[in-house]
């Protein structure tokens, strides 16, 4: 642990008025602030009641409790002191004001606790990822995810990938060494291969995973799409239980997308209302339109929503690859009873009628996409990607020519090095800064 580091402060729990606010400090006069401040140093990992007073005029800022963490056994692994303080507006200030006073302190940047945390070796980068998912977890699906990795899920399933690849890696290099001599084990190599052609299966079936990981931590996008008029922003607005959208029975009211984040099930979705679909009159209706269908083929999901009034119910060329849910809405105008004639779901958003019923539907496509106990998923692009570098190194190993043992040994070198960027074992500081500048303050 480095001991020219400066030590960081923070107000780590929530901006705003509460009932109490956390400040969190970490590095090496982290243990010589709380003596201070708090009339000396009490029972580490336990809260104590202290004044706390300023160091300098020793005036009483506030009563709190205060937890002395000394290093190695930390969030960031370095020495860490927690101020309990009462969460009003003036006492986070004096306090954040008088360590920001000290010598050698300095106010935190977004996401540095995490980052000390990772040089210390108490989190890879997966777990600090899973970390700052859990604060921004907005769903109890995304919470359990978000928490299983934070517990270190992915990074045990990552290092055992890595050091499997690097066990074959030295067998390789072992043989390599013994290649003048006479009875070379070439089974050896057959070994390695073995091995490598069940890794390389094992990760190409992580990867085969419909992004679920991904979709549940970014939301589940549902594209409301259908002709003018249909009643596509009066739907969204029902989800939203507000006016999100403009509803107006002039066709081509709704120009741009609008979104809503519903929670359906435990599940985020992200609801979209798009410009209807017809030949445009103007060109920025024209531009609507194309974004529309753009929007629609992205989704996870398309409601084509169609008017029973005006039935016209064929469903766009272009949405052949997606999955499409038809419903019939303004059923309070239907002449016959449309009930009977379709297996679609038919609504009214005037009477309420049906509301519920989408709904269901809706959250149980949602729900279908997510198996019940999942294994740790993927959850973010840049795993994916360094995922699929691997594979192909590894794909290299196992199709090239084995009389070139040096270039099949750097194969799996190379998809090591693609897993170990995913935990952050291998990779620049300037990748890490990247990484950990999109926290929060005080994480
Ligand atoms: N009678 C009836 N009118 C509806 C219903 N849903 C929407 N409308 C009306 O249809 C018109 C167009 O609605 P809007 O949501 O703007 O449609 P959009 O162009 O598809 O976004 C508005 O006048 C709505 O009040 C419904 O279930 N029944
Ligand atoms: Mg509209």
């Amino acid at each position: 642990m480095s001991r020219n580091r400066k030590t960081i402060f923070a107000l780590s729990s929530g901006q705003g008025k509460a009932g109490v606010a956390v400040i969190r400090i970490s590095g090496p006069l982290a243990r010589d602030v709380l003596a201070r401040t708090a009339g000396g140093l009490p029972r580490p990992r336990t809260a104590s009641l202290r004044k706390i007073r300023h160091a300098v005029t020793r005036e009483l800022l506030d009563n709190g409790l205060v937890i002395w963490f000394p290093s190695p056994n930390s969030f960031t692994g370095e020495d860490v002191v927690e101020l309990h303080i009462h969460g009003g507006r003036a006492v986070i200030a004096v306090i954040l004001e008088m360590l920001g006073s000290m010598d050698g302190l300095q106010i935190a940047e977004a996401g540095e606790f995490s980052r000390r945390a990772f040089d210390n070796g108490k989190l890879d980068l997966t777990e600090a990822e899973g970390l700052a998912d859990l604060i921004n977890a907005e769903t109890e699906a995304q919470r359990r995810q978000a928490l299983r990795q934070a517990g270190g899920a992915l990074r045990q399933l990552y290092e055992d990938w890595r050091l499997q690849i690097i066990r074959a890696m030295a067998a390789i290099e072992a043989e390599l060494d013994f290649s003048d001599e006479e009875d070379v084990p070439e089974s050896m190599f057959a070994q390695s291969k073995s091995q490598v052609l069940r890794l390389s299966e094992e990760i190409s079936a992580h990867l085969n995973d419909n992004r679920r990981g991904e979709i549940l931590r970014d939301g589940f996008h549902v594209v409301i799409s259908g002709l003018p008029n249909v009643g596509k922003s009066s739907l969204l607005n029902t989800f939203a239980k507000r006016d999100a959208a403009i509803v107006s029975d002039q066709p081509g009211t709704t120009r741009d997308k609008i979104d809503v984040y519903l929670d359906l099930g435990g599940y985020p979705v992200i609801i979209t209302d798009t410009a209807g679909i017809r030949e445009a009159a103007s060109d920025v209706e024209q531009e609507g339109i194309k974004r529309a269908y753009r929007e629609a083929i992205d989704a996870d999901l398309v409601i084509w929503l169609v008017d029973c009034s005006n039935p016209q119910p064929r469903i766009p060329e272009k949405f052949s690859q997606c999955r499409v849910l038809r419903v019939w809405n303004k059923l309070d105008l239907a002449l016959s009873n449309l009930a009977d004639k379709t297996d679609d779901i038919a609504i009214s958003i005037k009477t309420g009628e049906g509301i519920s019923g989408l709904t269901d539907s809706i959250t149980g496509i949602v729900s279908e996409q997510f198996p019940q106990s999942p294994g740790a998923l993927i959850t973010r692009a840049r795993y994916r990607q360094h995922l699929q570098a691997a594979v192909v190194s590894l794909g290299d190993f196992l199709t090239g020519p084995s009389g070139d043992l040096e270039i099949r040994a750097e194969d799996l070198r190379r998809a090591a090095e693609n897993i170990g960027r995913i935990t952050g074992h291998i990779d620049p500081e300037n990748v890490l800064d990247i990484i950990f500048s999109d926290f929060c303050i005080g994480k």
